[in-house]
């Protein structure tokens, strides 16, 4: 990386990372704030990027026509343009409709399994009027209660069915899936980068398929984010990811990024920007939610303090001795390398 120009991040969020407050335990706690008061928090925060779900764009969209459909991408992408933001991705929102219960791709009903794949479409009819060539595809739903509902081998070939679908739709698009092992099903289809790698080297055209990685999602699956990132770097295959961090095998509990392990937090950051991540217009997404307890008025506080974390921990990499390191590896002192990553982080 030496002499290199150094990378300028650009950050992401999508505007469900700014909400009410509610769980599966209680309701709403924050009066909501409207999209286009959403949409101007960015610039202040330090954001550059959205990051969309396709009803995020257009609310209710199995209700209108294509055109009106467009006609409502169009009017957000001048808001994103009058606001100096720019679309990183739209997601087609596949775990809330009542044909999805069962799964998207995975329906044991071909009708919801073709719902799901036309839905898709629109995702990407979305992402082309807002100008992004991505969608992510979180196989939130793709997956069983219990292992006798499905066929977990069918299951593989009904999501490649929809990629291919997808990438033959549209030419240009790239899908990004979003692994993550568990919830809201028992098991998920696709748990890892490695399950969505290998459907993406399955598919007609791999080279526009590739992964978003999510710090929690990884960690449920009991791996270390930054290994995961790795791996996805060197396929050249991390296309982006969602920050954040999460204490332990529960529910996904999208803390801010660093707020529980600071170490896996600062080898996120160093395996992005030794391996050039961020060179090619990715961003460094963030997929974090608010504390309940958070009154409103401060409910912003873990987007700014998580792109704070990033670049704080960025200049722990960048100012990392990598010589007295290079010492620890190659007399094999992983003791002595461990107390001076520490002290190194705590100075
Ligand atoms: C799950 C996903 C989800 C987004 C993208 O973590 O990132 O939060 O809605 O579909
Ligand atoms: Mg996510």
């Amino acid at each position: 990386m030496s002499g290199q120009k150094l990378t300028k991040y650009r950050f992401s969020f999508g505007p469900w990372n700014i909400h009410e407050g509610s769980d599966p335990f209680g309701p709403v706690v924050r009066q909501p704030y409207g999209f286009q008061e959403k949409i101007g928090f960015y610039r202040e925060l330090g954001f550059d990027g959205v990051q969309f779900h396709d009803d995020d764009v257009v609310p209710n969209l199995n209700d209108l026509t294509h055109e009106q459909i467009v006609k409502k991408a169009k009017e957000v992408k001048q808001l994103l343009d009058d606001n100096g933001l720019v679309a990183e991705f739209t997601a087609p929102r596949l775990w809330e409709d009542a044909r999805t219960i069962d799964g998207a791709y995975t329906s044991n009903d071909p009708n919801e399994r073709k719902y799901a794949v036309e839905r898709s479409y629109i995702a990407v009819d979305i992402a082309n009027e807002l100008g992004t060539d991505k969608i992510v595809l979180w196989l939130a739903r793709e997956g069983t209660y219990i292992r006798e509902a499905k066929s977990s081998k069918d299951a593989v070939g009904y999501i490649l069915d929809a990629i291919n679908k997808i990438l033959d739709y549209d030419k240009n698009i790239k899908i990004l899936i979003e692994p993550k092992p568990n919830e809201p099903m028992d098991q998920a289809y696709i748990p890892t980068i490695g399950h969505a790698l290998a459907l993406a080297y399955l598919s007609s055209d791999p080279d526009r398929v590739g992964g978003l990685i999510e710090s929690a999602h990884a960690i449920l699956a009991g791996l270390d984010p930054s290994d995961e990132m790795g791996y996805a770097l060197y396929h050249n295959k991390l296309w982006s990811v969602h920050l954040n961090d999460q204490n332990g095998l529960k529910f996904d509990e999208d803390k801010a990024f660093g707020s529980n392990n600071l170490r896996g937090a600062f080898n996120q950051v160093r395996v992005l920007e030794e391996n050039g991540y961020g060179r090619n217009g990715e961003f460094v997404g963030l997929d974090v939610k608010t504390m309940r307890t958070q009154r409103r008025e401060v409910s912003t506080k873990h987007l700014l303090h998580s792109r704070k974390m990033f670049l704080y921990l960025l200049e722990k990499v960048r100012t990392l001795d990598k010589e007295r390191e290079r010492q620890f590896i190659q007399s094999r002192d992983y003791e002595g390398l461990d107390w001076f990553i520490l002290e190194h982080l705590m100075s």
